[in-house]
């Protein structure tokens, strides 16, 4: 689907076989009967993909930021939380990480103590009540959206769609009461959507379905710490340059790890995924 510069949405087809359009794309193209073809995908500023084994999957293009929006209820998962964070950073799109459902308070406590480290490593953790907001805060929301493209992340349940009806009264997201009562048996989103939360155009939400496996099959183990702010701020000191943060001795991302006489170090969960994620991607075969 193109966008025309007049805000009419028109279906294009690729040139080649395959698709290599994403969401995101700014295209040449040229009109044929009433659908078109794209000629050309301008050069992209960034691009948000994951990597799973060989396919790699792309969520959007030319992203000012990256709402991971989870909740209190479907629980989330760190590693989940932490794979689409690395993905971010590794494509140099700031990320910005929301907990919904605070009106259900002992699992929202929970989950929000389990967010301590990605605060305490400069991240923004929003709050929020999406079911319940109000105009006050429903400006606030809008005011970290406001002039940029922002595509929203994150597991089945979370309140993606919930956001951007809240946003964007009247957008055809569904949530999930919606699709139950119309018994479609459609509870998901299941393609990326581009919406206008404005009507001169210039804010952006992009609706993406929920996820199972976020592969980041595309980055060197080497360089993974460097993605994790709360271990980058550590690796300089180590011993040796190219200190995996694994074994080695002097290394400062280790001795930095939480423990009863270092409470404000790194976590050990987060370490956790890290020394998985470096197994991972170290037992891949590369070419
Ligand atoms: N308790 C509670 N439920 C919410 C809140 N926000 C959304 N929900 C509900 O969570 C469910 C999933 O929301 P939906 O927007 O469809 O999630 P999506 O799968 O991420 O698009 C729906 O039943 C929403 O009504 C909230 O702040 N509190
Ligand atoms: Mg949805
Ligand atoms: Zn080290």
């Amino acid at each position: 689907m193109v966008e025309k510069s007049d805000g009419d949405r028109l279906i294009c087809h690729s040139r080649g076989k395959k698709s290599l359009g994403v969401v995101g794309d700014r295209v040449l193209w040229q009109a044929t009967g009433d659908e078109g073809t794209i000629e050309k995908i301008e050069a992209r500023r960034n691009l948000f993909f994951r990597q799973d084994d060989m396919r790699t999957k792309s969520f959007a293009s030319n992203l000012d930021q990256i709402l991971i929006l989870i909740a209190a209820e479907p629980a989330f998962s760190s590693s989940q939380l932490s794979r689409a964070l690395i993905a971010a950073e590794a494509a140099g799109i700031t990320p910005v990480i929301a907990l919904n459902k605070s009106d259900l308070a002992q699992p929202f406590s929970q989950a929000w103590d389990w967010l301590e480290p990605y605060r305490r490593m400069n991240y923004q953790v929003l709050r929020l009540t999406l079911r319940l907001t109000g105009e006050a805060e429903r400006s606030a929301l809008l005011n970290i959206f406001d002039g940029k493209t922002t595509l929203v992340l994150g597991p089945s349940g979370s309140g993606k769609s919930t956001l951007i009806n809240l946003l964007k009264p009247g957008a055809l997201a569904q949530t999930g009461e919606i699709s139950q009562a119309l018994n479609s048996g459609k509870h998901t989103t299941t393609r990326t959507t581009w919406y206008w939360v404005d009507d001169q155009h210039t804010t952006a939400l992009i609706d993406s379905p929920g996820f199972q496996e976020f592969g980041l099959n595309h980055i060197e183990p080497a360089k993974l710490a460097r993605y994790m702010p709360d271990l980058q701020s550590h690796a300089s000191d180590c011993k040796f340059y190219n200190c995996s943060h694994l074994h080695e001795p002097g290394c400062s991302v280790i001795s930095a790890l939480e423990s009863s006489p270092n409470p404000g170090g790194i976590s050990i969960n987060r370490y956790k995924i890290y020394s998985e994620l470096h197994a991972e991607l170290s037992g891949l075969s590369r070419y």
